[in-house]
């Protein structure tokens, strides 16, 4: 998600204004990743002062408002630390207030930009409160800037080094991030941690490093508390004798003995440092760097046995625009890649799969609510109307309310009629799709109470919905929506998770869904290795077809629909998605030995239904691809040849996230077989905001 960029530079002398110049070119590389805001913190003109920029919508508004400000950009800075920050908002929307970087207070003591989500902010906010802090954003970021003030100001009399401070501070914090913490009271130095989040350092030095790698380095003292301070009991807090001896960083050491100049670049990925430096440093989830006196280190809070304790220095071939898109040549084919990820980012810190519970944060107010409603309609467009279906039944048995689909374009043509307790939820990437905006306000008038179910924070729909979940999967560029769908469809079945919560009859399949959704990252996993088997499908037996059927029933309809309207959107060959059921009744007649047809055939309660339909297509010369499960014997039972794509198996009203994969490979590989561009295909947008 998004951006981080910081800029360190010792003993060079640079003019204010470069180094703002610095950070925003860092931001502006990072750009591709999307974002909603943008921020920097720099230093003043007085000693401890912290100047903070911060502005809703590009980073070229945040240049512009630099531009504005009559900051003496001429003043100079021979050690300097800068850090900067484009921000996907995930709590609060975006707002020149909400944008990063956070501070710990008036004085901005301690600054911090991160990407991530701390999933136990609230705790960590409310303890603060009781302490006298006053928060002023709706971010959970701010909780850490304030934080380590809280920290400092409680060991104040021990002088913590600041990796010792980072310590007692990234201990308390539950959740992902990629953060750089600054502070007044460690000037010219800086934090920089991962934990789930990407960062690098790139390294610039004016003399050759001594060797091409960084020591790990782990604490002498035991004592040193870092379990987290349940609580906060200041005891926890205060740590054993601080380790004041500095330790020398083998790669910066200087042969004459004089300090040796260096900068150092400090992002989420390589895109925003080639092009000052090659050298780059990779950080591992939990290391702690700490750059001061123009060195870096690495620290861990304990040894971890079969870890390597260095982390080289390597030399970067890349060209930018292979960097942006990581190993992969579009965005779509990164965002699919990608879903093993974003799923887990969708349930993290709602899912408890020890307790086997769910708990959603937005929702929670008016789960009561929803349970009393006469019947929950779900209203989307496109794939998002396909995540609704998806989850439908699974929400008529766990809910036992009735559930209605609708497209939001054709429930407003009906003037469907809605009734005070009534619940909509509107599901949408971009929460600012015309069409679900519409049948929103239009639900909103008739006072029912509305859901939203929204990539983007701050969208419309997000902001004009009574009560909702983001679904984080992170900011989506392919205008084909592949990682947003999967993520909609976990956090649908989250919210009917919820809803019966109160429900003992269902606990025992609610306790399989949760088992299920522990291992479905991983399987998504295992289901992107079918990627090379259906790019091969692609080229030879698909590429030529004018027309593709997909047949699902059940659970299976809907990603029989998505996979089509992939094919459909970025290969621009004509696809349809059937019910199986209804082949007989029409769809039939356009089998032959010619026309591709894929069968969603993994096992569940339909399974012998979905085999009848195959069979019938065989029985009229058909050539079906089967969709199923992993060693399904089943099959062998079939007097003709067929071609299998075998996908995990999962509990049935998850298995439409595994077979949605091949079709999201199915309908890339056709789309760059025949030479279109995938990530913006020909008449489509990736935010519809016209009805
Ligand atoms: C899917 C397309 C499109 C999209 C709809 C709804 O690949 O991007 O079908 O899903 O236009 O968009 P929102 O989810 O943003 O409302
Ligand atoms: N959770 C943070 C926020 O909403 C950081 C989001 C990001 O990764 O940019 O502000």
């Amino acid at each position: 998600m998004c951006g981080i960029f910081g800029y360190v530079n010792y003993l060079v002398e640079r003019k204010r204004i470069d180094i703002v110049h610095t950070l925003l070119d860092g931001l502006q590389r990072l750009e591709y990743r999307g974002y909603d805001s943008a921020g920097l913190a720099i230093d003043g003109d007085k000693p401890n002062e912290v100047l903070l920029f911060k502005e809703v919508g590009k980073v070229a508004a945040l240049r512009q408002l630099y531009d504005s400000s009559n900051t003496d950009g001429d003043k100079t800075f021979v050690s300097h630390v800068g850090i900067a920050h484009t921000r996907w908002a995930t709590h609060g929307e975006p707002s020149p207030l909400n944008a990063h970087p956070h501070t710990s207070g008036p004085l901005n003591e301690f600054v911090v930009v991160h990407n991530g989500i701390i999933t136990n902010y609230r705790e960590i906010k409310s303890l603060l409160e009781s302490k006298g802090f006053k928060f002023e954003t709706e971010t959970d970021t701010e909780c850490i800037a304030k934080l380590a003030k809280y920290v400092y100001d409680l060991n104040k009399h021990r002088d913590l080094d600041f990796t010792e401070l980072a310590k007692l501070v990234l201990v308390e914090l539950q959740g992902s991030y990629g953060l750089l913490l600054k502070s007044i009271y460690y000037p010219h130095e800086i934090i920089a941690t991962r934990k789930g989040s990407p960062l690098l350092i790139g390294v610039k030095t004016e003399k050759k490093l001594k060797v091409d790698f960084v020591d790990v380095e782990f604490p002498d003292f035991p004592d040193i508390s870092v379990e987290p301070a349940s609580n906060f009991n200041d005891s926890l807090l205060v740590p054993g004798a601080p380790d004041l001896r500095r330790s020398q960083s083998r790669a910066f050491v200087s042969e004459d003995g004089i300090p040796m100049q260096s900068e150092f670049f400090l992002a989420s990925d390589p895109s925003a440092v080639v092009e000052h430096t090659k050298k780059v440093l990779y950080l591992e989830d939990d290391d702690i760097a700490h750059i001061y006196d123009g060195e870096l280190h690495i620290h861990r809070m304990r040894r971890e046995e079969g870890l390597p304790t260095f982390r080289s220095i390597q030399t970067l071939e890349m060209e930018l625009n292979e960097i942006m898109k990581g190993n992969f040549d579009h965005f779509m084919q990164k965002e699919i890649f990608e879903q093993p990820e974003s799923i887990v980012n969708t349930m993290r810190g709602r899912v408890d799969f020890e307790k086997k519970t769910v708990n959603l944060g937005g929702l929670k107010a008016y789960l009561n609510t929803i349970r009393r409603c006469r019947r929950i309609i779900m209203i989307a467009c496109g794939t998002s109307y396909h995540s609704c279906m998806a989850t439908r039944a699974i929400f008529e048995e766990l809910t036992e309310i009735p559930i209605a689909v609708e497209l939001a374009s054709d429930f407003l043509d009906r003037r469907s009629p809605v009734f005070r307790d009534d619940v909509c939820i509107f599901v949408s990437q971009s929460g600012e799709t015309a069409d679900t905006m519409l049948a929103l306000q239009y639900c909103t008038e008739r006072g029912a109470l509305t859901v939203g179910i929204v990539n983007c924070v701050g969208s419309s729909i997000s902001r004009q919905t009574n009560c909702g979940v983001h679904i984080n999967a992170g900011p989506e560029i392919g205008v084909a929506s592949t990682k947003a769908y999967t993520s909609q469809y976990v956090a649908l079945v989250m919210v009917a998770l919820s809803l019966s919560d109160d429900r003992i009859s269902k606990r025992a399949r609610r306790e399989a869904i949760i088992d299920g959704l522990s291992k479905i990252s991983a399987q998504i996993q295992e289901a992107l290795l079918l990627n090379d088997s259906i790019h091969m499908m692609a080229e030879t037996d698909l590429v030529n077809q004018k027309s593709l059927l997909i047949l699902g029933r059940g659970y299976q309809h809907a990603t029989a629909m998505e996979g089509a309207l992939k094919i459909k959107e970025i290969s621009y060959m004509h696809s349809e998605g059937v019910l199986a059921g209804e082949l007989k009744h029409g769809v039939i007649a356009l089998v032959d030995e010619n026309l591709p047809i894929i069968f969603l055939a993994t096992h569940d309660s339909l399974f012998p239904k979905v085999m009848s339909a195959v069979e019938q297509v065989i029985a009229r010369a058909g050539n079906p691809i089967i969709i199923c499960n992993k060693g399904e014997s089943a099959l062998s039972k079939l007097h003709k040849t067929y071609r299998t794509l075998q996908v995990p198996a999962t509990i049935d009203c998850l298995q439409g996230l595994l077979n949605v994969v091949p079709l999201q490979l199915m309908a890339y590989w056709l789309a760059v077989r025949k030479g279109f561009d995938v990530d913006f295909p020909r008449n489509l947008a990736k935010a519809v905001t016209v009805e």
